[in-house]
């Protein structure tokens, strides 16, 4: 299987970390790649016609892409049960889903300083995605403490540890951890993994 990917991107290393949680990285091959939505560069647009990564090669060719879906794959095929079961999985899928929209936000707001010229940058629609953000960051402190610090590790955890860092390499002027005492204590403790150590992003 092949694995179109950078380091740096932070929906990559939910892929990564998952794999190293559940002794998978060895059945993969990673193959660097980059771009933007103006300019696709290397991104593999015959396997993901979105032109984004993460992007899965199996064996047979067949792609499967976005981050939920490649982590809920490799799950199934280790049977690591990272989704839970019952009423869980749907409050574990929420809180993945809560990581990504950060990420998404986060990422535009990259997209915006860097690729759109800066004449056309639209400080309100940017102030407005750091709103989803804070918003998202407050509904984490303030209800989804518990799940985080479950016993066991989940597919929350993993999207929520691999978001939050990426706030820092991106928008660290912004503070996350101001007035968040719980989500901050919780990150510090799991950013001390072994699979997380080894998928810090390189800086730039
Ligand atoms: N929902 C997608 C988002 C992936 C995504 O936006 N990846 C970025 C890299 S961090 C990308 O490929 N950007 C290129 C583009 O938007 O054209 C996922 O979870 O995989």
């Amino acid at each position: 299987m092949k694995l179109f990917s950078s380091p740096t991107s932070p929906y990559v290393r939910k892929v990564l970390v998952l794999l190293r949680e559940t002794g998978q990285l060895d059945d993969v091959e990673m193959e660097p790649v980059g771009g933007t939505p103006v300019d696709p560069g290397t991104m593999p647009r015959d396997l993901n016609p979105l032109g984004k990564i993460p992007a899965l090669a199996l064996d047979n060719g067949q792609p499967i892409y976005d981050s939920r879906v490649i982590c809920r794959f490799f799950d199934a095929r280790a049977k690591a049960g990272l989704y839970g079961s019952g009423d869980a999985t749907w409050q574990l899928q929420t809180l993945e889903a809560t990581a990504d929209g950060i990420l998404d936000a986060a990422i535009l707001m990259v997209y915006e300083a860097r690729v759109r010229p800066a004449d056309k940058q639209f400080a309100d629609w940017v102030e407005g995605q750091w709103r989803k953000i804070n918003t998202a960051l407050d509904a984490l402190e303030a209800s989804w403490i518990e799940p985080l610090t479950a016993e066991g590790l989940n597919i929350g955890q993993i999207a929520v540890a691999c978001a939050l860092p990426y706030l820092d390499l991106r928008h660290a002027d912004r503070d996350w951890r101001k007035g968040r005492p719980n989500l901050t204590a919780w990150e510090a403790g799991f950013a001390k993994r072994d699979s997380m150590i080894a998928t810090v992003p390189p800086a730039g």
